[in-house]
């Protein structure tokens, strides 16, 4: 008899939010296991060849690694299919998701970026990736590819939760005057599959986060809990 499937996740993980925005759109019931990737379990190391998160327990005791395979599998083995029919939209569709990802690494450029001139280069680099973006979207919305929503979704909703902590302290500028982009953002925010994604201390926790990557954007978060402070204290 198979069980309900897990998946092993770390709470900030953009690439676990994709598998669980996939799990809950098909309403497919699941757990979830969350792992310290400081201090990883032996059973973990076992099971995930590459040490990451997410990893899908499958409902008869497989593990399935990485995220692209793990959606693919979840979008061919649950109702209601979130990729394409046609195979040349399909592949397109693929190569966004592996977009998003390239997205995900700009951001981590972004955030780990020591200095004023990396961090100003993360941001003019993830400028050129959303000006490419806001080209491929479908004008009309709500999503991506218009209706319904895709793989494409599930991929760009935990990029754009980044931004939704970030816009809170630095004004980036990445989004200006992209209006596909900037509408499609605020629809896949309010999606309840990407709402209950994460938990609710997520924006607290990835500001921790933040804090702790001595960082150019460390900084400015810094900054601005130091004004944040002096205007409650008046
Ligand atoms: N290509 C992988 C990327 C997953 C990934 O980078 N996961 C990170 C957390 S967001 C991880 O587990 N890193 C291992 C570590 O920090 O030791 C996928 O798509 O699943």
């Amino acid at each position: 008899m198979s069980e309900v499937q897990t998946l092993i996740s770390h709470t900030l993980c953009p690439y676990v939010q994709r598998a669980a925005i996939v799990l809950s759109e098909k309403s497919a019931p699941f757990d979830r296991i969350y792992i310290d990737l400081a201090d990883k379990p032996e059973w973990f190391q076992k099971a995930s060849p590459l040490g990451k998160v997410p990893l899908l327990k499958t409902g008869e005791g497989r593990y399935l690694f990485e995220s692209a395979p793990i959606v693919e599998y979840l979008d061919e083995t649950q109702p209601g299919r979130l990729h394409p029919d046609q195979p040349v939209e399909r592949a397109r569709h693929r190569a966004y998701v592996e977009f998003a990802s390239q997205v995900l690494n700009g951001i981590g450029s972004l955030y780990n970026a020591k200095h004023k001139q990396d961090f100003e280069a993360a941001k003019a680099a993830l400028r050129l990736n959303f000006c490419h973006l806001e080209e491929q979207i479908d004008p009309e919305g709500p999503f991506f590819a218009g209706d319904p929503f895709s793989l494409v979704d599930a991929a760009f909703a935990p990029v754009f939760r980044y931004f939704d902590v970030l816009d809170d302290f630095v004004d980036l500028k990445v989004l200006d005057g992209l209006e596909n982009t900037e509408k499609w953002r605020q629809h896949l925010a309010k999606r309840p599959s990407v709402v209950t994604a994460v938990a609710e201390t997520y924006q607290e926790d990835l500001r921790a986060f933040l804090r702790r990557r001595d960082s150019w954007l460390s900084y400015l978060l810094n900054q601005s809990d130091i004004a944040a402070s002096a205007t409650a204290k008046h």
